[in-house]
């Protein structure tokens, strides 16, 4: 499919989605919303799809609603129902992004903003750029954290940090949003997409179906008692057990040799 908000390119086992409606820092309109929905859905659907790279055209990774959408319906005086909203889109996104059965990086090129920072929170790893920024914007225009932010910013950050960025929205740098453990690795900027690509090979390389279940049993994990949560364990690695790549891993071990893992 072609997308008009979209840039999709698969390069081997990585596809790379990058978000492209920089005259607007990648603002999440409606279109684009729906349009990260299916390629993502396909990219979950593709077995030769193993690693996903989400990032940003220009100089923004993604600042959240278009609000520009918001101008018409708000100038008519219509009563704001942004949980439609929210159902219809980034309610659909987020767990489809926490959910992938593939890992997926976020390469944050640039600002990131109200529900583009949920996004980034959204996936498993997140490298950004050195001049990369982060502001939780919400605050700035009476709302409240959407898009997984209230759930995905204090696991992230910590409840007393993530409590600060919501309600000062302070513009936070790459060096201070490695610091509380916002992203992970900051690179310069003119690397951002070799490193990315770089941890994306990588991971495409890994029993990617134990990734899944490693991201499906963290999932389910945080919200259970220590007793259930090992229940859980020892039913996913059973299905851990039954997949190629933990023979392929067991007998290269033993043989003294790389393990050549496939994904299933
Ligand atoms: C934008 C946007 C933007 C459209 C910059 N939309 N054009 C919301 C509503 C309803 C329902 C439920 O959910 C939500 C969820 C949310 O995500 S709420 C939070 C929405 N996001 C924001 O409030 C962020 C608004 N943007 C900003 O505060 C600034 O643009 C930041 C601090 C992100 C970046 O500042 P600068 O680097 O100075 O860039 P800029 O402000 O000059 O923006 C560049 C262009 O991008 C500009 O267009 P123009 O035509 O003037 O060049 C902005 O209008 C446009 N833009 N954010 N969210």
């Amino acid at each position: 499919m072609g997308y008009e908000q979209l840039i999709v390119r698969t390069d081997g086992a990585v596809t790379t989605i990058r978000l492209n409606n920089p005259a607007k820092l990648n603002a999440l309109s409606s279109a684009m919303t729906a349009e990260l929905i299916k390629a993502l859905a396909d990219a979950a659907n593709d077995p030769a799809a193993r690693a996903v790279v989400l990032t940003g055209e220009g100089r923004g990774f993604s600042v959240g609603a278009d609000l520009s959408e918001l101008e018409e319906p708000y100038r008519r005086g219509e009563p704001p129902t942004p949980s439609r909203f929210l159902k219809a889109g980034y309610n659909q996104l987020i767990p489809l992004l926490v959910g992938m059965p593939r890992p997926v990086i976020a390469a944050i090129n640039g600002v990131a903003a109200g529900a583009g920072i949920s996004v980034a929170l959204a996936c498993d790893y997140r490298i950004a750029s050195d001049g990369a920024s982060f502001t939780t914007a919400f605050v700035k225009i009476g709302l409240v954290p959407d898009a997984g932010s209230s759930y995905l910013l204090p696991r992230a950050v910590g409840t007393a940090k993530a409590l600060e960025l919501a309600i000062l929205s302070d513009r936070v740098d790459a060096t201070t949003a490695h610091a509380i453990g916002l992203v992970n690795r900051v690179v310069p900027g003119g690397s951002l997409m070799d490193e990315a690509t770089d941890l994306a090979r990588r991971l495409a390389g890994l029993p990617t179906a134990a990734i899944a279940l490693i991201k499906r049993t963290f999932a389910r994990a945080a919200g259970m008692s220590l007793a259930d949560a090992l229940d859980l364990e020892a039913d996913a690695q059973d299905e851990a057990a039954a997949t190629h790549d933990h023979l392929e891993g067991v007998l290269a071990f033993l043989e003294k040799r790389q393990p050549n893992f496939t994904g299933s």
